[in-house]
């Protein structure tokens, strides 16, 4: 496969095969407007990695999984536009529990074990408990979603994730009607994130969502990316994706789910208020007080060609989710 990593050009059509699929949430996703469907091909997804990432993922997804990857029916492509490449998603990477620079993810996280992995579940909800990754993935179908990605520091990808909607998971444990927010917490382990030792965040990574953005049917929880498991870089083996928020809202290595009544107290927004909102809307018009949000560089990108293109509301997830916020001043809260 040609590195296009310095062109920016578009992924060949030969990555990706069409396919007509009937899937049970076939009308929703029509509903979304979302009729494209396109799945990968897991073996070309692999050539376009580097091998060490093929073989830690292999290495770490249990049997089960893989299994349960490879009977993932039909899914959305929401974008229409080129795929970032596989060794651009899983090579640049924010994943400050292995470090702050993009590579230390890929490179730091040969020993990450997420293999066994269980999910506490807790709060304000009818079906708390501990489960196991497969308790909490048994019920689900996967699918692909091929998805904008928009970090708040204004680099962009377009990436193919494989989950499920996160509504379906939560409606499992029974919300109780004072539920109005859902929080997640990444593990905490300095033995196998080198950079918990540091103070670099108040460990561990909290995230949350108000309850009806959870529900919203874009919301995934996703196990895998580019048709296979999530490698660790990318926060495996359960992370969260809220394509039309800022990339830091999609946290990685998720260990518990909390419902509350209150607004959850979120990692980056306690840390720095005045830059990181709850809320993270991706918002060309409100920009981060160090640097404009009105563009942003599309991987593979470079110094030689930062590939800059306007940055969408909602990352172009407007027309589904606008609805989410009628009536709120998006510069308040944001
Ligand atoms: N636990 C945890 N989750 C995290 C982060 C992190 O540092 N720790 N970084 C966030 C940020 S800023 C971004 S942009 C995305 C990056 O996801 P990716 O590396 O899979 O592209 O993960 C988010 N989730
Ligand atoms: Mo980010």
């Amino acid at each position: 496969m040609p590195n296009r990593s310095l062109t920016g050009s578009p992924v060949a059509s030969d990555d990706i095969t069409p396919e007509s699929v009937f899937l049970k949430r076939r009308d929703l996703l029509a509903g979304l407007g979302y009729l494209g469907m396109a799945a990968l091909l897991p073996a070309q997804a692999n050539a376009a990695g580097p091998a060490y990432v093929a073989q830690a993922d292999r290495a770490n997804a249990p049997a089960w999984l893989r299994q349960k990857i490879a009977g993932r029916k039909g899914g959305a492509n929401t974008t229409g536009e080129s795929l970032t490449p596989y060794d651009s998603v899983s090579t640049y990477n924010n994943f400050y529990e292995f470090g702050l620079d993009k590579e230390d993810p890929a490179e730091r996280s040969a020993d990450f074990r997420p293999d066994p992995w269980r999910v506490t579940v807790d709060g304000l909800c009818n079906k708390p408990g501990s489960y196991t990754l497969e308790d909490i993935l048994k019920p689900h179908t996967l699918e692909d979603r091929i998805y904008r990605f928009r970090c708040v520091e204004a680099w962009s990808m377009v990436v193919p994730w494989l989950g499920f909607p996160l509504g379906d998971l939560l409606s499992r444990f029974d919300p109780k009607a004072e539920a109005k927010y859902v929080e997640f917490t990444t593990l905490e382990d300095s033995a196998q994130f080198p950079n918990q030792k540091s103070r670099a965040l108040d460990w561990p990574y909290v995230e949350g969502l108000r309850l009806d953005e959870a529900l919203h049917p874009l919301t995934i929880m996703a196990v895998g990316v580019y048709g296979r498991s999530l490698p660790p870089q990318n926060g495996a083996p359960l992370r969260l994706i809220v394509p039309w928020k800022y990339g830091f809202k999609s946290i990685k290595s998720i260990v518990r789910v909390r419902f509350t009544a209150t607004q959850p107290r979120t990692t980056w927004a306690m840390m720095a208020p005045n830059e990181y909102g709850f809320y993270a809307n991706v918002n060309p018009a409100v920009d981060h007080p160090r640097w404009s949000q009105a563009r942003e560089r599309r991987l593979p990108a470079s110094l030689f060609n930062p590939n800059w293109r306007p940055t969408l509301p909602f990352n172009g997830y407007a027309r589904e989710v606008a609805g989410l916020y009628s009536g709120m001043d998006l510069r308040r809260f944001f």
